[in-house]
This record gives structure tokens, sequence and C-alpha cells, in this order.
């Protein structure tokens, strides 16, 4: 059952759940948020010249240490085809979202798509492609632009600073501890949510898909995923649809109420 209005098809169920004023809305976005952009998820997606390989063995330091030149061949083709794409309209309604009610994103993503339709302050628990540092002394670096093809084995640059490090990915790979202030600063948003629109997240990454847990007893919780995911809090509705279609609807909702 869905209500036809200037909402698309927002199932009825949801449309009643979302007919109240929020104060506090909190976006918690996975890998599904950038899908409708041509970015592939984290279990699903295509890795390019890199298919042979399980993304999750590639974004560890031990896959860094073996073989730096893969890793960062495969950051830069990833960064290179993130700066590629564009915003899908599921990231344009969470920009308004935050425009017209003040909604605060939280992400797992390492992309920029957030930032570029015209989030400010989103949270990265994963850090991001557009970040890199020393593997060694730390010490921050800026990128040029990533190569035009891909590269499938690229050497990383030799720290400026120190002379000896290589420079990283600016991400958290899996068995590296998320930064504590960013982990801090999402969790303390996620519990003073009132709405939680968790978005495009499989939930199997911890500690990131713990977090959602944090929410209010009171808060209304709305997953927006064509396959439900794992997620680790109490849905109050699930609504099996894209990013890209779904965020535009509760927005549109959300206006017509406020
Ligand atoms: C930590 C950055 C502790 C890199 C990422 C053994 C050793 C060490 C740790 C562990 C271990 N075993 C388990 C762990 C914990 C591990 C973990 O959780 N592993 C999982 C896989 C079991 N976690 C960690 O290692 C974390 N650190 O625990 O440290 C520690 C303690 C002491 C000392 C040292 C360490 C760090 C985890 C961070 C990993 N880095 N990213 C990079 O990107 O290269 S995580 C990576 O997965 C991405 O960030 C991605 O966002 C994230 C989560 O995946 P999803 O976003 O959910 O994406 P996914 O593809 O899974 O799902 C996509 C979803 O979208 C699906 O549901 C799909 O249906 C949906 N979808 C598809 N299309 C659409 C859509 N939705 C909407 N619209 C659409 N169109």
């Amino acid at each position: 059952m869905s209500d036809k209005n200037e909402w698309g098809d927002l199932p009825t169920a949801l449309s009643q759940l979302l007919n109240r004023r929020f104060e506090h809305i909190v976006v918690f976005s996975g890998a599904g948020m950038s899908a409708d952009s041509g970015i592939p998820t984290f279990r699903s997606g295509s890795n390019g010249l890199w298919g042979e390989f399980d993304p999750q063995q590639l974004a560890t330091p031990d896959a860094w240490q073996r073989d730096k030149e893969t890793v960062w061949g495969w950051y830069e083709w990833r960064r290179g085809h993130v700066m590629a794409a564009t915003p899908n309209p599921g990231h344009v309604a969470v920009a308004r979202l935050q425009r017209e009610f003040g909604a605060q994103v939280v992400t797992q993503n390492v992309d920029d798509l957030h930032e570029r339709a015209g989030v400010q302050g989103a949270l990265h628990l994963h850090g991001s492609l557009f970040a890199a540092r020393c593997d060694r002394c730390g010490a921050r670096a800026t990128l040029n632009a990533p190569p035009p093809e891909a590269q499938r084995r690229l050497a990383p640059t030799t720290c400026a600073v120190c002379g000896k490090g290589s420079i990283r990915p600016g991400v958290v790979w899996f068995g590296e501890q998320l930064d504590d202030e960013v982990v801090n600063a999402a969790a303390q948003r996620i519990a003073d949510c009132d709405l939680l629109l968790i978005v495009g997240t499989s939930g199997v990454v911890y500690p990131a898909a713990g977090m959602v847990r944090l929410a209010p007893e009171d808060a209304v919780i709305v997953e927006i995923n064509p396959q439900p995911g794992d997620v680790a809090a109490r849905v109050d509705f699930r609504w099996q649809t894209t990013a890209a279609a779904g965020l535009p609807a509760v927005a549109a909702r959300l206006a017509a109420r406020h």
C-alpha cells in the first residue's frame, strides 16, 4: 500500500510514521548510498582489475605490507572512479534534509559524494579516499590527480617529511582502530537522534554497524535498502527501495509536515 502523492510511492505506514516534527535527524549511510552513483558496494560490486581480490583482503595492513603497489593502484582507481561519479538523488535529498531540518550524517563510506551534494560535517567512521598520510611518520600528504587509467600496480610516493615512509590511503583498514574522536562524535549524534535513517548498509562491519544501537528507545528508525541488511537496531520500518528513490520521498514527506 502506498500513498500516490508528491512524495513518490512512500508506503502509507511509513508516511504515517513520519507524520511528526523531528528535531534531530541522523542519516547513517553505507556503501549502498553511493551505489546509484555507480560506485561498487563493498560486498557485491565489481572490483575492476582487482576482481580476483575480495575488497576485505585488500583493505588491510597485511595487504599493504605484502604488496603496496597493488593496494595503492586499487585505491587510486577507486579515488578516480569517485571523482568521475556524481552525487545521486539520494545524496541530494540528504543535503536537503540537512538544509531544511538540520540533519546530520554519519557514514561508513570513504567517498566524498555526501559533501559534493552539499552536506557539511559528515562524520566518516572509516576515513576518506581523499585523505592520505605517511605509513611511517603519519604526516598528512596532499594527493595529486589519480592516473587517468587504472594501474593494476602503482608505486605509492615516498613521504616528503620523513623521507622513508610510503604515502597510504587515509582510510581505516580491517584490523585497524577507528578514530576515537570520530567515533565519540558519531555516537553522540546517534544517541541524540529522534529519527535515524539507516541507508544502504549490510550492517556487517563493526564497530560501525553496532553504533545504530545507540539510538534512543523513542527514536523512529527507518532502514532504506533494497535487501534489508543485518542492522543491529530495532527498526520501525524497513523500506525495500534504493537510496536514490527512497530518500527524496522521505525528504518530501517531512517537508510536507513541517
Ligand atoms: C576493528 C574503509 C578493532 C576501507 C572499511 C579480525 C581481526 C580484526 C578485526 C576483525 C576481525 N574480525 C572481525 C573484525 C572486526 C572487523 C569487521 O567488522 N569485520 C567484518 C567484515 C566481520 N572490523 C574491523 O576490523 C574494524 N576495526 O574492529 O578494530 C581493533 C581492536 C584492537 C586492535 C586493533 C583493532 C575496522 C573496519 C573498517 C574497515 N574499513 N572501509 C576501504 O573502504 O577500502 S569498511 C567497508 O565496509 C566500507 O567502508 C563499507 O562502507 C563498509 C561496510 O559495508 P557496507 O557499507 O554495509 O557495504 P556493503 O557492501 O557491505 O553493503 C552494501 C549494502 O547496500 C547492502 O546491504 C545492499 O543491499 C545495499 N544496497 C545496494 N544497492 C543499494 C543499496 N542500498 C541502497 N540503495 C542502493 N541502490
